[in-house]
């Protein structure tokens, strides 16, 4: 039998793939994008069996720097990139898309206060809803990356309320790959046996890493036992604190180091967060900003990161998880940020 990739490389793979998905990335001349295209060309979001009708957004400023990524996706012969077209025109490029992902934003500058930046994406994202509400699909999907990502989120919704607001998803899985990490080297764990850690509310430094319903899975003797993470880590003190504000904090450290914000891990996170709301998470809990229906108290119409499930293209959020003191004050934080972020964006 033939290797994996020796078979996906034949013409008989190739012969069998899905009808091409328009697939639109914004920001593509940008850093995230250039380590999140080679992965969506290798179907590590969609599937290896689904073609990809591609398309590529950028300011005018950037269409030169864009060509050279076009090329340099050309030169990578993916076989699941049926067409490259990129541009920057939303209107042409958004038009029957099946998936966006939008990485594209306008960047904080020094000593820029944050209600500044608020308002200057929120008018790159009334823009880009416009246009979606005009020419997008009512099944098209939204992934939101760029920041203020819950804030950009619900600007995109409401500027294109043609399409369900169920379509429209921020990015948050960042932040909980970055929690499961740190909890699997203090149980000194492979991340692999971590579940069930959440990140509730905003993709900012308010948000709450929550591991009271996180477990660690081991085995013994051919079985597979559970144990709650706060259980076998067994240091509270650690969790409620260094833990919390390290995961809040990891965005800025990894800035400190490489002079440059996180991509590497934004475009895993993205590519992480599209595979399991399209092909499905088979039960397993992750987290992702969706619109508040006033689940846990929190302000209905928020883009707010809770626990789902997906499948299909479908998220659900589980309920009725017992929140303790703890939790409900970290909870209602996030949450009143997220409410004056809104204000801020739709004033
Ligand atoms: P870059 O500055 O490298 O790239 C952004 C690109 O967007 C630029 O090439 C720029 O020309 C383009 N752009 C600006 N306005 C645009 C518009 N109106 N239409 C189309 N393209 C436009 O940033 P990068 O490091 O790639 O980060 C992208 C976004 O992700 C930023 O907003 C960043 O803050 C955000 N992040 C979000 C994360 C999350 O977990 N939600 C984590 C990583 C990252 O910080």
């Amino acid at each position: 039998m033939a290797s994996p990739s020796k078979r996906f490389r034949t013409i008989e793979h190739h012969l069998r793939l899905k009808d091409p998905m328009v697939v639109c990335v914004t920001g593509a001349a940008g850093q995230i994008a250039y380590s999140l295209l080679p992965m969506l060309g290798r179907g590590l979001a969609l599937g290896t069996d689904q073609l990809i009708d591609l398309r590529l957004l950028e300011i005018p400023q950037a269409q030169g720097a864009l060509e050279g990524v076009v090329m340099e996706l050309q030169d990578c012969a993916y076989p699941l990139f049926y067409k490259i077209s990129y541009g920057s025109d939303p209107a042409v490029l958004f038009k029957d898309a099946d998936l966006i992902i939008f990485l594209g934003g306008f960047p904080r500058k020094a000593g820029m206060e944050r209600k500044e930046l608020i308002g200057k994406n929120c008018q790159i994202f009334k823009t880009q809803g416009e246009a979606l509400n005009l020419v997008g699909k009512p099944t098209t999907k939204c992934l939101v990356v760029a920041n203020p990502a819950n804030t950009n989120c619900l600007a995109l919704s409401t500027f294109a309320s043609r399409i369900p607001k169920e379509n429209f998803t921020a990015l948050t899985r960042l932040d909980q790959n970055r929690a499961v990490w740190q909890i699997a080297a203090r149980a000194k764990m492979n991340v692999a046996h971590i579940s069930r850690v959440i990140i509730w509310g905003n993709h900012s430094s308010t948000q709450y890493p929550d591991v009271n319903h996180g477990q660690i899975a081991t085995k013994v003797d051919e079985t597979i036992t559970s144990k709650p993470i706060r259980e076998k880590i067994a240091d509270n003190n650690w969790l409620n604190g260094k833990f919390i504000a390290d995961v809040q904090q990891r965005g800025a450290a990894v800035i400190k180091a490489r002079k440059l914000s996180s991509a590497m891990s934004a475009a895993s996170a993205a590519i992480d967060h599209v595979r399991d709301w399209c092909l499905g998470t088979n039960g397993r809990w992750v987290s992702m900003g969706v619109v508040s229906d006033g689940a846990y108290g929190v302000p209905p119409g928020l883009v707010f990161s809770y626990p789902v499930v997906c499948e299909n293209w479908t998220w659900t959020i589980i309920r009725d998880l017992t929140l303790d003191q703890f939790s409900q004050e970290k909870i209602c934080a996030t949450a009143r940020e997220l409410v004056e972020e809104r204000r801020d964006a739709l004033s």
